[in-house]
């Protein structure tokens, strides 16, 4: 089925989500035979999707598939125009080299990559990042703000915000975020986010926002040395969550954030930046390229650099930093 048609079929589907549409409304919706139809709804069964049929009365989506697919994400997603562009493939080296290349090709704001494994995710610093097949959410979003690019470490603190009440409205998990990319749930990391840039001497033309979320990783799925030190939303509360609706769930908070953002400025972001914050008003140890730093984290500045007090009582700025507690 050509995509353009699956589409228009979820969106039908997408209107009355609880209720029976019937093969005559289907075939004039779409413009094409009940026969045409009852075909689409096989190859649809064939890729996962439960649908009832009851006679006299039509079909209704019960169940869509596990794998994180495009028409899953867009079956009941609510945003305007974050993941309204999808790219999705199964095995990709990293979510953020697709990205950039669509980026550099005039690829719309909004549009996001979807992987359901990475063999090259990356971290900051070409550190590596673990993403399992079919186990987490490995994505990349594209925004092209006209912001200055020194503002650009904001959308990352905008992003973790929205990842964070993502979980916590599909999960009912309280996530904590520790600066500045890392999202924590019992002091183990869930998420991590890193966002990179293209942009001239001072504007930025496209913002890749890379989002890996760990979602129904076990124990033993991870490497050795991440154990101790990474969690999932399986591990926290022993359930296999569906990637598809917190990735709905994510991209919806994060786009009413950035509108806001877009509109009145970051203030009203580091509020709730600060609200989910670990670190602030404890002691802690930064970690820079050009030494350590330790002193208490006062908080974050209007342009989301981190405030540490040392024990001489001088304030640093620091703008890029791994933190310990
Ligand atoms: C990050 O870097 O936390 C940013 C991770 C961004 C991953 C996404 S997935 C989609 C997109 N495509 C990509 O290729 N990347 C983005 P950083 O703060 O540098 O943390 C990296 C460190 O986290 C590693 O050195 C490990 O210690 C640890 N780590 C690696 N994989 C992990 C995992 N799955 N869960 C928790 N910790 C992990």
């Amino acid at each position: 089925m050509s995509s353009d048609l699956r589409k228009k079929l979820l969106e039908v589907f997408t209107d009355k989500p609880d209720e029976y549409i019937s093969g005559q409304e289907l075939a004039d919706r779409l413009g094409c035979s009940r026969t045409a139809i009852w075909k689409h709804i096989e190859e649809m069964r064939k890729d996962g999707f439960t649908l009832e049929a009851v006679r006299k009365k039509g079909y209704r989506i019960t169940n869509s598939p596990k794998s994180i697919i495009p028409d899953e994400i867009r079956f009941g997603l609510k945003t305007k125009f974050l993941g309204r562009n999808i790219f999705y493939e199964e095995t990709v080296d990293s979510t953020q080299k697709i990205a950039q290349k669509l980026a550099y090709e005039g690829a719309e704001e909004g549009t996001i990559v979807l992987a359901e494994e990475q063999i090259g995710g990356r971290g900051r610093m070409d550190r590596s990042w673990h993403s399992p097949k079919y186990k987490g959410i490995w994505m990349s979003v594209l925004l092209r703000p006209n912001i200055p690019i020194m503002q650009a470490p904001q959308l990352t603190l905008l992003t973790a915000v929205a990842v964070v009440q993502g979980i916590e409205e599909v999960t009912g998990i309280q996530a904590q975020i520790k600066w500045p990319n890392d999202v924590l749930i019992n002091g183990k990391k869930v998420t991590g986010i890193l966002t990179e840039l293209q942009a001239d001497s001072d504007r930025i033309h496209s913002l890749i926002i890379g989002i890996g979320i760990n979602v129904n990783q076990h124990i033993e799925d991870y490497p050795e040395e991440l154990q101790n030190t990474a969690t999932s939303l399986f591990i926290e509360k022993k359930e296999d969550w569906n990637r598809a609706v917190i990735i709905q769930a994510i991209l919806l908070k994060m786009e009413k954030l950035y509108t806001i953002y877009l509109e009145n400025g970051f203030y009203p972001i580091k509020l709730l930046w600060e609200s989910y914050a670990l670190t602030i008003g404890t002691r802690i140890t930064a970690s820079t390229l050009t030494g350590k730093i330790v002193g208490k984290a006062l908080g974050i500045t209007d342009d989301g650099v981190l405030l540490v007090e040392d024990e001489q009582g001088t304030t640093h700025r620091i703008y890029s930093a791994d933190i310990s507690v």
